[in-house]
């Protein structure tokens, strides 16, 4: 049991949710790698959502919104972390939610989808024996998508994503919006949109964006997206994270 006064009570959470998860044969061998590299970053920026990756949500809401077949993909990590806000975002937008693993393996993807049906979500697809489609430009087991789902895409939100995956995506003209703490990774400089924060707390945020944008007419959500240059957005992330450095006292 985590004391709540304790200082580090969120991260401490957020870890016990990991390990829990691993335990449960959920997560990559290497997923305890990658949470303390997003660790890292969240410290660097603060640990609470800047002010531009709030922009980066509103754009990443617009997107969404205009899409025709928008998908929300998840891997072992945000399954850990955030499945049920996953499930809030699918269900809010109508749109599938998509297992993708890096480290695939049958009883890993039976595993997430399970959870995920258990939290209400209602379209779960990049599970075994179903009709797949290839991403050109991947090898392997890598290059296979949903039919129905990330093949079929024109607006794919992809947290935690590897760099090949995202430069495949885009080259296959899909808009890739990611979640990505660290701002200088392959992905976050291939993506549309590039949420720097955490999954966490990049959710829900986005959730709630979507429910207040909705109604907006197409031109409005169009100069939203217009508006949002993604390059910028990252060299602010950056500017955050050295201001960090520097007001740090000895
Ligand atoms: O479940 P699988 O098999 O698909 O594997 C998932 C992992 C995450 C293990 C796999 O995709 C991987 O190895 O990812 P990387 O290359 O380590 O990249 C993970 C990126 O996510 C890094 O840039 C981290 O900074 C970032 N990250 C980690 N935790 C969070 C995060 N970003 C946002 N929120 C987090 N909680």
């Amino acid at each position: 049991m985590i004391p709540k006064d304790h200082p580090r009570y969120e991260s401490l959470v957020l870890r016990a949710r990991i390990v829990e998860a691993s335990k449960a044969g959920i997560l990559a061998d290497s997923a305890m790698i990658a949470h303390g590299r997003g660790e890292a970053f969240d410290y660097l920026i603060g640990e609470k959502t800047t002010q531009n990756a709030k922009e980066a949500v509103k754009a990443a809401a617009a997107a969404l919104i205009l899409a025709e077949h928008p998908v929300v993909s998840v891997n072992g990590n945000t399954t850990a972390l955030v499945s049920e806000d996953i499930v809030r975002l699918s269900n809010t937008l109508k749109a599938p939610i998509e297992i993708n693993l890096f480290y695939r393996t049958p009883q890993r993807v039976e595993k997430i989808e399970k959870i995920l049906k258990e939290k209400g979500a209602k379209n779960v697809l990049g599970v075994e024996n179903e009709k797949k489609g290839l991403i050109k430009g991947l090898k392997g087991p890598r290059a296979n998508a949903s039919f129905e789902g990330v093949y079929k895409a024109d607006v794919v939100l992809v947290p935690l994503e590897d760099g090949d995956r995202a430069e495949a995506l885009v080259a296959n003209g899909k808009t890739v919006i990611t979640i990505d703490l660290n701002p200088l990774s392959r992905t976050a400089k291939t993506s549309f949109v590039t949420i720097v924060d955490n999954v966490v707390r990049a959710i829900p945020l986005i959730t709630e964006e979507v429910k207040k944008l909705r109604n907006c007419d197409e031109t409005e959500l169009r100069n939203i997206l217009n508006n949002f240059d993604n390059s910028l957005n990252l060299e602010k992330s950056l500017k955050i994270i050295s201001k960090t450095y520097a007001d740090e006292k000895p």
